[in-house]
């Protein structure tokens, strides 16, 4: 009989994760910056604009985060800040992070540095982006010159988040710039992501041995809609092997697996000290053979499915389950280096948060070494080709005055983690129907 209380181990990291274009606002040296000036391409013409402002005042939030008990914070660097211009490094850029870390670390938040989440300076995306094989050298330039001076901040960093989601938004359904649908062009950026990931990692260990160094992916999960037909199973299994396996296999057994190639990538192998899951929904696959943008696999959620805001997906709380044990196979520590839901009147989240934190509590019982948990987000930002329509914050934001307003879940959150604990007393108040669910008569 499982104790009421669910209790965390006592060293857990509770945490929130953001990222560069989505919170700091101003960022105008980037693609995003460019590709919201056209039309059509951001939901309802919306701008990152001030985003959340913190390249002035992130301190605030850190006050806000620090409030709710957290420990730790995933932030990213913006590349197009910190060299403007090929080979040109800004010290003052240098600098405003080097205090918006130590500002972490006043508070007590451990700060999780990503170095690179979907943005890119404008001079590189000119330059064929990711196309170009030439971005993993400077990549590498860039992040050599981002850990030394950033070192004696943390040792804790993501070389880059979601590879999977950039390549595939970006070159293959052409929703995220440079708004390309193009396979091949999509498997190579795929590859020279990775092998950027992998170089990267070399060098910040070479650069501060010390170093915990790994990726954000993106665990999608695909489950045939018909488990008995063959042909959904193939189908889904041809997505899950392109959008996760491949990725892990890749850079933790160092073996490129279709569609990326066949054959060693030994350059890769073991280039993880962590993983990071980045987790939020699944999809159902029905074998179509028109749907070629994505495999020969039509993406459908369950007939009973809870569904969330604008078409995010299903809320499939039992999907971090099965995500953290798929990866816990690798042997490696494991970070949910993100997990949320879009929910602006917050009328899903209290009860998406606890059903998802006691899934992550029932893999701790297996003794796998999940570090932390970070919610995103923790204040709206900007959400990509989706704009401001959809509200993944704790707390709520006016992009316009940029007045933040606390959701009923930024308490839960902060009762969560105060107390490295999930209570009855805490499903009652947020979610008295999960009693019966969770809680043992
Ligand atoms: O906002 C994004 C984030 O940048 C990457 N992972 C998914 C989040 C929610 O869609």
């Amino acid at each position: 009989m499982p104790n009421a209380t669910y209790t965390f181990p006592p060293d857990f990291k509770w945490g929130v994760a953001t990222s560069s274009h989505q919170v700091e606002g101003n960022n105008e040296n980037n693609q995003w910056a460019a590709w919201e000036q056209e039309t059509g391409r951001i939901k309802q013409g919306h701008q990152a604009g001030r985003a959340c402002d913190w390249w002035e005042h992130a301190e605030e939030d850190f006050d806000r985060a620090a409030a709710l008990g957290l420990n730790s914070l995933r932030l990213s660097i913006e590349w197009s800040r910190v060299e403007p211009e090929p080979g040109k490094f800004d010290e003052d850029a240098l600098e405003r992070y080097r205090e918006m870390l130590q500002g972490l670390l006043e508070r007590g938040l451990e700060p999780m540095v990503t170095l690179h989440h979907f943005s890119n300076p404008l001079w590189l995306e000119k330059q064929g982006g990711w196309l170009n094989i030439g971005a993993i050298a400077y990549f590498d330039r860039y992040v050599e010159r981002v850990v030394r001076a950033l070192g004696e901040q943390t040792t804790l960093w993501c070389t880059i988040n979601e590879p999977n989601v950039y390549a595939v938004m970006g070159y293959l359904q052409g929703l995220f710039p440079p708004g390309q649908q193009d396979f091949k062009a999509m498997r190579i950026v795929l590859r020279h992501l990775l092998r950027a990931h992998g170089v990267a990692y070399r060098t910040i260990h070479r650069l501060q041995p010390a170093a915990r160094v790994g990726l954000a992916h993106n665990l999608h999960i695909f489950d045939p809609a018909k488990p008995g037909n063959l042909l959904d199973r193939l189908a889904a299994g041809g997505l899950d092997l392109s959008f996760n396996r491949s990725i892990l296999n890749a850079v933790w057994k160092g073996w490129w697996t279709l569609p990326l190639g066949f054959g060693p990538a030994w350059s890769l192998h073991h280039t993880l000290d962590w993983i990071g899951l980045n987790y939020y929904t699944r999809a159902l696959v029905s074998f179509d053979c028109g749907a070629r943008d994505t495999l020969y696999g039509r993406l459908s959620h369950a007939p009973d499915a809870e569904l969330l805001d604008g078409g995010y997906g299903e809320l499939y709380p039992e999907g971090l389950e099965r995500a953290l044990l798929r990866m816990a196979r690798l042997g490696i520590p494991i970070y949910i280096t993100e997990n949320g839901i879009p929910d602006s009147d917050d009328d899903q989240r209290p009860r998406a948060l606890l059903l998802h934190l006691h899934r992550l509590w029932r893999v701790l019982q297996g003794n796998f070494p999940i570090q932390g948990y970070y919610h995103w987000t923790l204040v709206d930002n900007f959400e990509w080709a989706d704009g401001w329509t959809q509200r993944f914050g704790l707390i709520g934001l006016d992009p316009e005055t940029g007045e933040r307003t606390p959701r009923p879940s930024a308490d839960l959150y902060a009762a969560v983690a105060k107390g490295n604990a999930i209570t009855p007393e805490l499903l009652d108040a947020y979610a008295p129907e999960l009693r019966e669910v969770l809680l043992p008569q």
